[in-house]
């Protein structure tokens, strides 16, 4: 065993075309022939195969992609990933005529997937996300984000938080985790919510953050949830225990959320439907990420399409994510995801393709460590099947991934 150390676990990906996603490259920052070299968990070359330094140009294997197209692996920065049953029948009792009101009234609605949530044990929730975080990888994702707040009491945030945690243990995937205890009141609450915030959300944040369970705090500011005021006792409680916050804001109405969010220095604001330009700005200024989710605006048909000329005016960071719900985004495509913020919110190429790497790393306060093609970052990479980039966004329910690697790891489709 005469075989150089440096090389251990080394591997050189040569041939390919970059989309590295470094904004110093310009659009999508490309470099057509291309090298990314692997040491361990690193990524120690990502550039022009010519310029390849020659202490890196040997590896323990060398995979010659033929042309093919690298990105880094993809991000999804807004899940509901973990929860209890599915809401199938509501569905069609919808398309049958049923009324959201209706709906909720027969014990339908969030409630009931609190409560499908709540009969669960961990090891059952972490089966029953499973079949969805497979569905993610299989079109090279790496990372995903995933929010308690179907559980609305202690016990329950903590175990959904538990089995977000298992899924990293049983797959090759990073889960950033989000405490979202302020997603809804229980009906125990029903009109206490300042009682709800006292009684479970701020103790239940304590407690998980106590366990390690919790990377950011969320909540759902809406007329049907939160006021801006309420979210910002619990945003005020992140603060305290030095955690950093996210909002779903502005999906439904404009109570200016986003701007609470801004304030707070938010890693994200998310949905945004509503927002106007003031609070873009406000983001903009805090350097809090807009997370746009078309899986929601889709399956809700809503109307309202978010400002994305507002954002783009004010330079205001654009990711984009699946919203994995049961209610109102039961989808579990990132591909899909791309091509409907295309499609729907007329996102650019590159808006898309910045908008589930770069910029969804942003949104998670990860960029340092993934989201581009970048020397000093986990191996975390994508090898597609496609001519040219485009072809990510512009199909609808085909999957061009050849393989992906996750942490320097080749992981078979
Ligand atoms: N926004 C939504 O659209 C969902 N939650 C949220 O914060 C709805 C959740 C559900 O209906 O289960
Ligand atoms: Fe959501």
């Amino acid at each position: 065993m005469n075989r150089n150390a440096d090389m251990e676990g080394s591997s050189l990906w040569r041939n390919v075309r970059l989309a590295t996603l470094r904004e110093n490259l310009g659009p999508l920052g490309i470099i057509e022939k291309g090298a990314v070299a692997v040491r361990g968990d690193r990524i120690v070359y990502a550039g022009a195969e010519c310029d390849l330094p020659s202490d890196i140009s040997s590896a323990e294997q060398v995979i010659d992609c033929e042309g093919r197209w690298m990105t880094p692996a993809l991000i999804d920065c807004h899940t509901h990933l973990v929860h209890g049953g599915n809401r199938a029948r509501e569905f069609q009792l919808r398309l049958e005529g049923a009324t959201y009101e209706e709906i909720a009234r027969a014990g339908g609605g969030i409630v009931s997937t609190v409560k499908a949530t709540n009969a669960l044990s961990v090891e059952e929730l972490v089966a029953a996300a499973l079949p969805r975080l497979d569905a993610l990888l299989l079109e090279g994702v790496s990372t995903v984000e995933v929010k308690s707040g179907y559980g609305l009491n202690i016990g329950a945030e903590l175990k959904m938080l538990r089995a977000a945690r298992q899924l990293e243990r049983i797959r090759p995937v990073r889960i950033v985790t989000s405490y979202l205890a302020a997603h809804a009141t229980p009906p125990e609450y029903k009109g206490r919510d300042a009682d709800y915030i006292d009684d479970v959300v701020l103790p239940g944040l304590s407690q998980a953050h106590a366990e390690g369970l919790v990377d950011a705090v969320d909540g759902f500011c809406e007329g049907i949830a939160f006021s801006p005021a309420e979210i910002a006792r619990v945003f005020d409680g992140a603060r305290a225990l030095g955690l950093p916050v996210k909002l779903h804001a502005e999906q439904l109405s404009n109570l200016g959320g986003a701007k609470l969010a801004a304030s707070y220095g938010a890693l994200s604001a998310d949905h945004l439907e509503y927002l106007d330009a003031d609070g873009a700005a406000a983001m903009a200024r805090a350097g809090t990420v807009a997370v746009l989710l078309p899986g929601a605006f889709y399956t809700l048909r809503e109307t309202q399409l978010p400002p994305v000329e507002a954002l783009r005016a004010a330079q205001t960071r654009i990711a984009v994510a699946t919203d994995c719900n049961p209610g109102t985004s039961p989808l579990t495509s990132l591909l899909l995801t791309m091509n409907m913020s295309a499609t729907l919110f007329r996102l650019t190429l590159e808006e898309c393709l910045a908008g589930v790497t770069r910029e969804a790393a942003r949104a998670l306060g990860i960029l340092q460590e993934t989201g581009t093609l970048e020397a000093g970052k986990s191996a975390d990479l994508a090898l597609w099947n496609i001519e040219a980039p485009a072809e990510l966004i512009y199909r609808i329910g085909f999957n061009p991934l050849s393989e992906r690697v996750f942490k320097g790891e080749r992981i078979a489709r």
